[in-house]
């Protein structure tokens, strides 16, 4: 049933050019919610985040964007390989060095907050999400759906991070250049550029591509709330 009720959408979308990611987002609205609005960001947006909290999805988060630079690395080769477009290798690039800044952003902030990187270990829900990125890098999956990954992954921070600016006056100081990092309106543009690349693909890619794609947009969702709830502490 779930296979001809994907086949329906995809000619549909096929004949009309509906923007498949945005339908996505509208079908798996509740799951979509959770990610983006978890009581993690909340709490930054409203200032009763404990310190604790952000100290541990600190901590995580350089882990896990030390493993989402070769997970890019790979969505880059298969632009090469793979895109009609050249200017898809440019905007992949560009997201490559913002992750290098990213880094030394981690860095500077780790030892603000008295985090220690080195010593960090990655728990469970990070190791998890961390090897579906490892998944995601082989050759066997296909652009669309490698290029769809990386699309929701970022945009799950652009609209969390961007949901606490929408009225900050509650941040904590300390908490407003981590919400400025990913609310920015040049990392919204960019999270679209990426869109818009995952939707010329997904347009041209066959059926089993785009059930293929729609999954994986859904299992990144589902890590990103994983990834928020480690915050709590609860191994
Ligand atoms: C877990 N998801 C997670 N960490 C990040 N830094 C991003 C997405 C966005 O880059």
């Amino acid at each position: 049933m779930e296979w001809e009720a994907s086949e329906v959408e995809a000619e549909k979308f096929k004949s009309n050019k509906t923007n498949i990611t945005e339908s996505w987002v509208k079908k798996h609205t509740s799951i979509y919610k959770q990610a983006t609005r978890h009581p993690f960001i909340l709490s930054i947006k409203d200032g009763t985040i404990d310190s604790s909290s952000f100290k541990i999805w600190l901590g995580q988060d350089y882990i896990y964007v030390r493993a989402f630079v070769p997970f890019v690395a790979s969505v880059l080769v298969k632009a090469c390989e793979e895109s009609d477009d050249s200017s898809d290798m440019d905007i992949i690039l560009g997201g490559m060095a913002s992750l290098n800044d990213e880094i030394a952003w981690f860095k500077e902030e780790a030892s603000r907050w008295e985090v220690s990187l080195t010593s960090d270990i990655p728990q469970r829900a990070n190791l998890m999400y961390c090897s579906f990125l490892k998944r995601l890098m082989s050759s066997e999956i296909e652009y669309a759906v490698a290029i769809t990954a990386f699309w929701a992954i970022e945009t799950v921070y652009q609209v969390s991070f961007s949901h606490c600016l929408e009225d900050r006056s509650k941040i904590p100081d300390e908490l407003k250049d981590t919400c400025q990092r990913w609310g920015n309106s040049g990392f919204s543009q960019y999270c679209h550029s990426l869109q818009n690349i995952a939707d010329r693909c997904l347009e041209k890619a066959s059926i089993d591509i785009i059930a293929k794609a729609e999954q994986v947009f859904v299992t990144v969702l589902e890590h990103e709330i994983e990834f928020w709830n480690m915050s709590k502490g609860e191994i």
